[in-house]
């Protein structure tokens, strides 16, 4: 359009009108088809120091200065990669304010000891897994967490969930986002890893879409081994209310990255090793690979239809290349991450091995599905970026921003531009590249995975930060930066180092998100709790009191600053003990811990929770337990002793 290029025009001009030699660069630059930084005229560093960019800088530097005691504009949930925790992080400070373990073990909380952490890391696990850890201490300890994606409704946030994958140990887990807790995680069967997952922006959420990224045999059972080509990937759609798989789908190739579209009728995945080789030289062998569509109307009415194999317990459909439920798009080889733009329309597959990214344009998907146009037809842009485009964001304004490995640059660029240059127009959609510190992966933009895309905040998620920080040994942390992309130009405002390894981010504005500020009595996730002491006659905010039952002992109390309702339990060795603690102190963040000492046990209780673990108290003599969150003056004081009488020998 045209008033798309005159505002491009009109701004460029503007921002660099202070300089002649860099407005007529950028006229140039535009009619040319190069852009500034490729014609050597202009660095992202001059733009940000060229005359009169100075002057704008304070005003940048108060926009994302967060005073002491002021309030950030944004949540942002980032992935940590192998460490398997949600991050919540404020922008645009960019300070930690909460640390959510999910697939990992966590010593602060107890998540992965208590009971109520070590029902949810079980209670979804495949029978083949329980039988394989039953000796193992029954959970996961890793995981490898890399995409938190929030429920929709409507095409934006609607503050209900968080879902994040776990490529490690095939699992989708989901965080309550009331409670910042993950309260429901489950395992795929017949899948091998979930990499991509995203969920359905509409009408809501509603489906999670996973990627199952290696292929394996179907069952994996050691009856075919070597044998790669009875090897397959499967996609699942996760019923995120009830976190049950809705159904699965066999495709060819590795599903990579995932998004999905705004009018609740598509997903689509990038694909790589169409080859379908087991080794890098087998799968970097062809030109191409695909992104594949997926139907979900037809794949619903399949599954409704009886025409699903039940396969490890869920409905499973062969959507390999010749099937209604997908088709297969062919780009260039090996895409990794896929972004759909908040303009509902467009949805871009990025290159990674090729310096373009492939723009489709979803309004000619139905027609594909009908056979009315080929699948290359859907495709409506294919800019040159650069090296190694990763991942796509968007402002809502008609731009992109993809990340590029291997140039480590974010570069600006606008979608109609490319569509036009697609068309053969000689306008160069590049706006501008800025460098990132380094090998950039993920970017995301502040609401730019929804309809709601505000164009203020990107944050690039880099991979290397070498040089950006002291020296903190061999192992270095990551580098997030904050860039401002709320002007013409991008302006990099911030790094942030990050421990391993955030993958992804998400950033919502605070509006969308609502936590309670002390738990509930009556919430689910300490209901198994409620009902045991109701079945003991034990009232938890107010009992404190020993039950035995045979060997089993249910030791209950509850935690007031600064003092435990019991200063002293005695058991048997050998008895299997179970402590429910209930903080019953309703002030706003006074959270209590339970340790116990030489046993190894730790856990929080936050205000109006119940918190309960399980041990053998297979040691005999005093133990004294503690207090480990600190809560009162007198915190050091509060704690009790665990007598337990030696076994007659
Ligand atoms: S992936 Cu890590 S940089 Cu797992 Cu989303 Cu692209
Ligand atoms: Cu209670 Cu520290």
């Amino acid at each position: 359009m045209a008033s798309e290029e005159q505002k491009h025009g009109l701004n460029r001009r503007q921002l660099l009108g202070t300089t002649a030699v860099a407005a007529a660069a950028g006229a140039a630059g535009v009619a040319g088809g190069i852009s500034l930084k490729d014609a050597g005229v202009i660095t992202s560093a001059e733009a940000q120091t060229a005359p009169g960019a100075p002057a704008a800088r304070p005003a940048v530097a108060n926009k994302y200065e967060v005073k002491p005691g002021e309030l950030d504009e944004y949540y942002v949930f980032f992935s940590s990669g192998q460490t398997g925790e949600v991050r919540i992080v404020g922008l645009p400070s960019m300070r930690e304010l909460m640390r959510v373990p999910v697939f990992n073990r966590d010593s602060a909380t107890g998540w992965g000891q208590t009971n109520e952490s070590r029902k949810i890391l079980t209670e979804g696990l495949t029978p083949e897994s329980v039988e394989y850890l039953k000796d193992k201490g029954g959970v996961y300890t890793a995981g490898d967490l890399h995409h938190p994606h929030l429920s929709f409704t409507d095409g934006t946030y609607d503050g209900r969930y968080l879902f994040v994958n776990d490529k490690l140990n095939t699992r989708v887990a989901r965080i309550r986002l009331d409670v910042m807790k993950c309260d429901k995680i489950i395992q795929l069967p017949n899948q091998h890893t979930v990499h991509g997952l995203r969920v359905q922006k509409y009408p809501r959420t509603g489906y999670v879409f996973c990627n199952g990224e290696d292929r394996v045999p179907i069952p994996n059972d050691g009856k075919i081994l070597d044998d790669p080509k009875q090897y397959s990937s499967i996609f699942t759609a996760v019923d995120g209310d009830t976190m049950k798989v809705a159904w699965q789908i066999r495709v060819d190739g590795n599903l990579d990255n995932v998004d999905a579209d705004y009018q609740g009728k598509y997903a689509w995945a990038t694909c790589y090793n169409s080859e379908e080789g087991v080794t890098l030289a087998e799968m970097m062998s062809k030109e191409q690979d695909w992104v594949v569509i997926f139907n979900l109307k037809a794949i619903e009415d399949a599954v409704k239809n009886g025409e699903a194999q039940t396969v490890g317990g869920v409905p499973l459909l062969d959507g390999r290349a010749g099937s209604k439920f997908t088709r297969y798009i062919p780009v260039a080889n090996s895409p990794h991450g896929i972004n759909t733009a908040p303009d509902g329309i467009h949805f871009v597959a990025n290159g990674k091995l090729s310096p373009t990214v492939t723009v489709f344009d979803a309004r000619k998907l139905d027609d594909l599905f009908a056979d009315k146009i080929k699948p290359r037809d859907v495709v409506v842009a294919e800019p040159e970026l650069g090296l190694g485009p990763l991942h796509t964001a968007y402002d809502g304004k008609g731009n992109a921003y993809t990340t590029l490995f291997l140039d480590s640059q974010v570069v600006k660029w606008n979608i109609d531009l490319a569509r036009r240059a697609f068309a053969g127009e000689k306008v160069n959609p590049v706006i501008q590249k800025l460098d990132v510190h380094y090998q950039p992966g993920h970017n995301h933009t502040s609401m730019g995975q929804t309809k709601e895309a505000d164009g203020k905040w990107l944050i690039s998620l880099n991979k290397f930060s070498k040089d950006r920080y002291l020296n903190v040994g061999p192992l270095k942390p990551e580098n997030d930066q904050l860039i401002d992309i709320s002007g013409d130009r991008m302006v990099l405002v911030h790094d942030n180092p990050t421990f391993a390894e955030p993958h992804d981010a998400t950033i919502v504005h605070r509006s969308k998100i609502n936590p309670l500020h002390v738990w509930k009595r009556d919430d689910p996730f300490f209901a198994d709790a409620v009902q045991q002491a109701k079945a003991d006659g034990i009232t938890l905010e107010t009992d404190s009191e020993v039950i035995r039952d045979g060997n089993k002992v249910r030791v209950y109390m509850t935690s007031a600053a600064p003092a435990f309702g019991l200063e002293s339990f005695q058991v048997k060795q050998g008895d299997e003990v179970t402590v429910y603690v209930t903080n019953v102190d309703e002030v706003e963040d006074l959270t209590h811990g339970f340790a116990m000492v030489n046993y190894g046990i730790n856990m929080e209780v936050a205000p109006q929770a119940t918190a309960s673990v399980t041990f053998k108290a297979d040691r005999p003599g005093v133990y004294w337990y503690f207090c480990s969150w600190f809560c009162h003056a007198m915190h050091m004081e509060m704690k009790g002793r665990m007598f337990v009488e030696p076994q007659a020998s």
